[in-house]
């Protein structure tokens, strides 16, 4: 089946995501949708909302997560946007939790919550988890009985901070500038695959729903920065042929993706 026919059928891939304010949600998304534009958002009724009132509503705290993001670039995907529930955040968690939990029953697909990007930030001096954060992989349950699970993919992102320690580290074990730059990812890419994070992202008792997987973004802030990472995790965990065909129907301009996953229909 061509894709197009298949987007006709049942509409655009909806992505929900998850992030502390700053995490680097919209810079991510932007590249996803290979673009620099903000998005337009629609509220629940599918009316376009006036972003000056949308701003003013923000900075009231107010961060609605029913409203529907699309880029022009992009209107494959639909988004949207939560910046989680930090300490003290009960309302805001049962609102992402209520979320997740109805449209993840929708009964037609295109209604339905595709895939939770969950962005945590690695630009911070701090690197553990927040309440927030603990909170939602303790508690969040995406499972769902009598339709298929939304997965969640942890994004850490701004990982280029751990770059630039790393790189550091290597000058003041006596690397030059040269041999630092180069030893720099990979030596960052060991440390993080040993360290804390992961290990208690999924081996911790207190997380009962750990991610489906996670991929490491950075540089997303520069226009030829690469999130195929994202995009080939995100295509591995979603189990419903058509669905998958259906985010690769997105992906047009990501050729990689879209032979690796090009089924016959
Ligand atoms: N170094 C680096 N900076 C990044 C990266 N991604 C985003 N940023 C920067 O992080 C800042 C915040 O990015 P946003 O995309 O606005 O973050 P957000 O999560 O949407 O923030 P809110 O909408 O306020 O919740 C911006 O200054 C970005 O340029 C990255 O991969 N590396
Ligand atoms: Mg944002």
């Amino acid at each position: 089946m061509d894709p197009s026919e298949i987007r006709q059928r049942i509409d655009r891939f909806r992505a929900l995501v998850i992030g502390r304010a700053n995490a680097g949600k919209t810079t991510m998304l932007r590249r996803v949708c290979n673009t620099r534009e903000n998005p337009d958002i629609y509220n629940s009724a599918g009316e376009k909302i006036d972003p000056t009132v949308l701003m003013a509503s923000r900075e009231r705290g107010e961060h609605e997560i029913e409203n529907e993001l699309v880029f022009r670039n992009n209107p494959g995907f639909i988004f949207h946007d939560s910046r989680g529930f930090e300490a003290g955040g009960e309302s805001e968690f049962d609102m992402v939790k209520a979320f997740i939990a109805r449209r993840s029953k929708e009964t037609r697909l295109k209604d339905r919550l595709h895939v939770i990007w969950y962005c945590i930030p690695m630009d911070q001096a701090c690197r553990s988890f927040t309440q927030g954060e603990i909170k939602f992989f303790s508690q969040c349950d995406t499972s769902n009985k009598s339709q298929s699970s939304v997965p969640v993919i942890v994004l850490f992102t701004k990982f280029d901070a751990l770059y630039d320690e790393a790189y550091g580290q290597l000058r003041s074990m006596g690397k030059s500038m040269e041999e630092a730059e180069e030893l720099a990812p990979k030596h960052a890419e060991e440390s993080f695959a040993n360290g804390p994070q992961l290990r208690f992202l999924y081996h911790s008792e207190k997380i009962r729903h750990p991610p489906k997987c996670h991929a490491d973004l950075l540089d997303m802030d520069r226009e030829d920065a690469d999130c195929g990472s994202l995009m080939e995790r995100t295509a591995e965990t979603l189990d419903n042929e058509v669905l998958k065909q259906l985010f690769v129907s997105t992906q047009q301009t990501n050729l990689e993706i879209c032979m690796k996953y090009a089924v016959q229909m």
